[in-house]
This record gives structure tokens, C-alpha cells and sequence, in this order.
């Protein structure tokens, strides 16, 4: 691959509804979409998803700004990359800033695909040909989260999942079990609970929940581990695995049944892939995490959750979940709970052209020698 030009454009969009969670709440949603070029004029894309604020990992859209742009693409362009794994290598000498990364890294892989005319689903060793969609529900009352369920119920989704946090927790989950019974149910924290809430945590059991997501803290897999033993619902890990390593330790330790994987959280697809082999090696379940994104990094997950160890509906919701109109064609659509997979060469959905330039706010040019 013979790189000649990177194109980044940061977008910003309002969300159709405000995204409510214990650490804030998102209503607008800036990110970065990178655009790789080669020399025979093929295009590869990849998304930054980092927030504007650092509510969810430490990276931020302007701390991503500064690591692609003055760390990142230099480096890009003192090396030759012949497959994606040698910016994953060339990106080693670069700490953390794993969403930076990923977002080069992914353009990388789209660009990679292309050239050898593959699907990205099948570069990567993907098997299904659709995934199976959830989406989450993070209202403001219990009332409008029963709503959104409705809602959502009757579009298809497969698996839903609620935020959850000490001031609210129980009778929510109490109050959606009154009215959807058998509902595919989970719940997700963000940390918002340490060890002395185990009993309150205990309590949850009551819900035949799929898993409960990150009850702890964000950088711990020890607590987890005796946290788990303690419950009989399944910890599934978010925040506390940005890397092969991390999923390595927890999977040892028992702080976790189950792993969301989210490829900018992980620096990537590479390090994505490696943790869903190992995890399917061990016979441990895994699904795609979202990040609220736009249709970029959405195709990127497709692909990412067409891999045979992907057995639980992953965060993998209709363009039409969070945007009016999102940035790619065809945007991505919910069909009987399922989302199709792309057989095209790379991603298999183009730039919306018209939409990105209405939603930038700062595009940037890089050109290699
Ligand atoms: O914790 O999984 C999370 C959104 C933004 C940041 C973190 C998380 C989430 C979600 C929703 O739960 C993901 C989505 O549907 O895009
Ligand atoms: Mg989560």
C-alpha cells in the first residue's frame, strides 16, 4: 500500500435524543472520520470515536486530534505498510491514545480490503453473513425508557440494554420486568458501583439479567473477579479491557464471563481480533460494543461482529438510532433483527458526501512524499 494522502474531517451532529448515563449526558456527538488514500486513488475510511469530553476513557476528540495529526501520521510516513499489521507494530512505540489509533488502524484495514478486492467481514475471517442487533436504552425516567422499548421492540431489536446506577437500578429493572417478562435483558453500569454495594448488586440476580456490564471501576479486573463470584449473573467487561492483555488477565481471573469488545477501545481490529480469538479459544462469549458512532465505525463493527465467536446481539442499531441522517450509503438498517453484511470489497458503504460537508466543522490534509 502506497499511502499518498490522509483526509480528516471532524463532524459534529445532534443526537435525535439525548443519551442519558450516570456520567453524563451526550446530546451532541463530534468525531473524526479518516480517509486513506494510495497512489491508484483508493480510498479507505476508519472513525475516531472518542467524546468530546473524557466521560467514557481518558482520550477526548481534540486529545485524538493532537496524537493523529502531530504523532501518528508522521509516523505513518516514515514507513512502508504493507498490511494493517504493520501499523499496529509501527504504532507500539505510541502509549495508549487507542482510539487515535484504532481510527488510522481501521482506515488502514478498509483500504486493505479494497485492494485485495475482499469483503472487510472476510479478510478478517468473518462467518455470518448478518448479525444479530440490540440497542440500549438510556432515557431519563423509567416511563420513557418503557416507551423507547416499545419502540424499539417493534422495529426488531433482539437484545436490550438498560444504564443502571445506585439511584436507579431495582425499580427500574423491577418495573421493565413487570411489563416485558421475557424481554433480552441487560444491564450496563459504567462503573457507577464499588464492592460496598455488592448486596445491592446481589439484588439484581432477580432479573434473569443476560449479563451485568461493568458494575466496577473502569480500570479494575481484581474487584471484578471477586465481585463475580459473589453473583450469579454474568459480569460482562467494557471499560476495564483496552487490550489483549487485559482480556487475557480477566479471563484468568474469573472477573468476567463475558467481554464487549469495541475495537477503539482496544487501538483496533487487529488487537479486536486477537482478543475474540482467544476468548473463543477459552469459550468465552463476546459481542460488539457501539460508541454512539456514525456509519463508518457502525460498518467496522459489522464486519468485526461477523466473526464466528460473536454470539451474543452486540450495541449494532439502524443509522436511524441516534441520527436524522448519518454520514454513509446505505446507512445501516435493521431487517427482522438482523443487520446485513456487506460482500463488497472493504466496509461496502461509501462517504456520504453531501452529509459529511454539512456536518464538518474542521478538515484537515495530509500529504506524503
Ligand atoms: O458503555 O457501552 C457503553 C455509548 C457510549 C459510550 C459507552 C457506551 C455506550 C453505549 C451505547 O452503551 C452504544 C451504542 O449503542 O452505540
Ligand atoms: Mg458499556
Amino acid at each position: 500500500m502506497n499511502i499518498t494522502e490522509i483526509r480528516l474531517n471532524v463532524v459534529s451532529m445532534p443526537l435525535k435524543s439525548p443519551f442519558y448515563t450516570h456520567l453524563g449526558t451526550v446530546t451532541d456527538r463530534e468525531g473524526i472520520i479518516l480517509e486513506v488514500i494510495d497512489s491508484d486513488g483508493v480510498s479507505g475510511f476508519g472513525e475516531g470515536v472518542a467524546f468530546s469530553t473524557p466521560w467514557y476513557t481518558e482520550e477526548t476528540v481534540k486529545t485524538s486530534l493532537h496524537m493523529i495529526t502531530d504523532v501518528l501520521i508522521p509516523l505513518l510516513m516514515t514507513a512502508a505498510i504493507k498490511q494493517p499489521e504493520d501499523t499496529v507494530r509501527l504504532f507500539q512505540s505510541v502509549k495508549r491514545n487507542n482510539m487515535a489509533k484504532a481510527g488510522l488502524e481501521m482506515a488502514i484495514w478498509d483500504l486493505y480490503a479494497k485492494r485485495n478486492s475482499q469483503s472487510l467481514s472476510s479478510i478478517i475471517g468473518g462467518t455470518r453473513g448478518k448479525v444479530a442487533s440490540g440497542v440500549v436504552i438510556a432515557a431519563d425516567s423509567p416511563n420513557r425508557s418503557l416507551k423507547q422499548i416499545e419502540t424499539y421492540l417493534e422495529e426488531g431489536y433482539q437484545r436490550f440494554k438498560v444504564k443502571i446506577n445506585p439511584q436507579m437500578d431495582y425499580s427500574l429493572l423491577a418495573e421493565i420486568r413487570r411489563h416485558f417478562p421475557e424481554l433480552p435483558l441487560m444491564a450496563d453500569a459504567n462503573s457507577a458501583y464499588t464492592l460496598t454495594d455488592i448486596n445491592r448488586l446481589k439484588s439484581l440476580d432477580d432479573f434473569n439479567l443476560l449479563m451485568i456490564e461493568q458494575p466496577l471501576a473502569s480500570d479494575d479486573i481484581i474487584e471484578h473477579s471477586f465481585l463475580q463470584k459473589e453473583l450469579n449473573t454474568s459480569i460482562c467487561l467494557d471499560e476495564s479491557i483496552v487490550s489483549f492483555e487485559d482480556a487475557k488477565n480477566a479471563v484468568e481471573l474469573g472477573s468476567c464471563k463475558i467481554i464487549n469488545i469495541k475495537a477503539g477501545r482496544v487501538g483496533g481490529l487487529f488487537e479486536a481480533k486477537r482478543i475474540h480469538d482467544y476468548c473463543h479459544d477459552k469459550g468465552i462469549e463476546v459481542w460488539c460494543g457501539g460508541m454512539i458512532e456514525f456509519g463508518i465505525s457502525r460498518a467496522h463493527n459489522i464486519a468485526l461482529a461477523s466473526l464466528p465467536g460473536f454470539t451474543i446481539p452486540g450495541d449494532i442499531s439502524a443509522s436511524s438510532r441516534f441520527w436524522e441522517e448519518d454520514i454513509i450509503t446505505p446507512e445501516v438498517t435493521i431487517e427482522n433483527g438482523y443487520v446485513a453484511v456487506p460482500d463488497t470489497p472493504g466496509i461496502g458503504v461509501a462517504i456520504n458526501k453531501k452529509r459529511l460537508q454539512e456536518t464538518t466543522v474542521l478538515e484537515k490534509v495530509f500529504k506524503f512524499q
